[in-house]
């Protein structure tokens, strides 16, 4: 897969590109990732990438110009061209999935009050944003974007945490999680994980996974994929029963 990601402010993606999963797949060549300066894509002497927005009002406007060259410079015949927007449809595990099957990405980061609206209409594929909180651009949500799709590319996790068990993509949360040493400031472990019994195991941690759900994210257990045993213990925790009920 190929990712270009248009910005102003190219330093702010750079490093976190370069490090840990999404370095790695970088590196073993499982992803081409470009970072490209939008300042180079404008004219004149002085660049200018932005203006007042016509009719008034506070703030700049991302011009056409610098945009329209980048996006049709860098879309070749299979680019889908994503703008960063916090208008945009929001960012999913789902949608991660969808971006993770096409050949090549184009992320457009936003900046200051919006882009001229022509290049939203005429240039760009799809709006995207990553949650209803305010940020001052769309260079975080890019590589957001970035991170969530690289992971899902055939060959970039490791065996041990491959996508299809990731609590999300079964639309669960994630069981509680113990590690080395066994009491800590005298807070124990839970029997049961140190007994050796894998079956127990597992369905100590499919319970816990449920009634995490259950009691953080009730609204995730409506779209879940869940066994007949599992939807047993739904139902049971739904009638407040605990879920030690449920393990022995
Ligand atoms: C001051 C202008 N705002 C009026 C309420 C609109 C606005 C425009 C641009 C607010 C933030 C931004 C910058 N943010 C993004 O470009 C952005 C973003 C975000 O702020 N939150 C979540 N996802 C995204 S994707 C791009």
């Amino acid at each position: 897969m190929k990712i270009d990601i248009i910005t102003l402010f190219p330093g702010m993606v750079e490093s976190p590109l370069r490090e840990s999963i999404v370095g790695r797949a970088r590196q073993r060549g499982l992803v081409d990732i470009t970072i490209h300066n939008l300042r180079e894509f404008a004219g004149g002497r002085h660049q200018v990438t932005d203006e007042p927005p016509f009719g008034g009002g506070g703030g700049m406007i991302l011009k056409p110009e610098p945009l329209a060259a980048a996006i049709e410079d860098l879309r070749g015949a299979e680019g889908r061209v994503i703008l960063l927007d916090p208008a945009g449809r929001r960012l999913t595990q789902q949608v991660a999935c969808e971006l993770a099957r096409r050949p090549h990405l184009v992320l457009v980061c936003g900046r200051y009050e919006g882009v001229d609206e022509r290049v939203r209409e005429r240039l760009v594929d799809e709006e995207l944003s990553i949650g209803d909180y305010v940020l001052t651009g769309g260079e975080l949500p890019a590589l957001v974007v970035t991170e969530a799709v690289t992971r899902l590319l055939p060959g970039v996790l490791g065996h041990e945490a491959a996508p299809a068990q990731d609590s999300f993509a079964q639309g669960l949360l994630e069981h509680p999680q113990y590690t080395r040493p066994e009491v800590f400031r005298e807070w124990t472990v839970p029997d049961i994980l140190l007994s050796g019994d894998h079956g127990k195991i597992a369905r100590w941690r499919q319970v816990m996974s449920l009634a995490r759900t259950w009691q953080r994210r009730p609204d995730l257990l409506e779209t879940a994929d869940l066994s007949p045993q599992e939807q047993k213990w739904v139902d049971g925790l739904r009638q407040g029963r605990p879920p030690s009920d449920f393990i022995d």
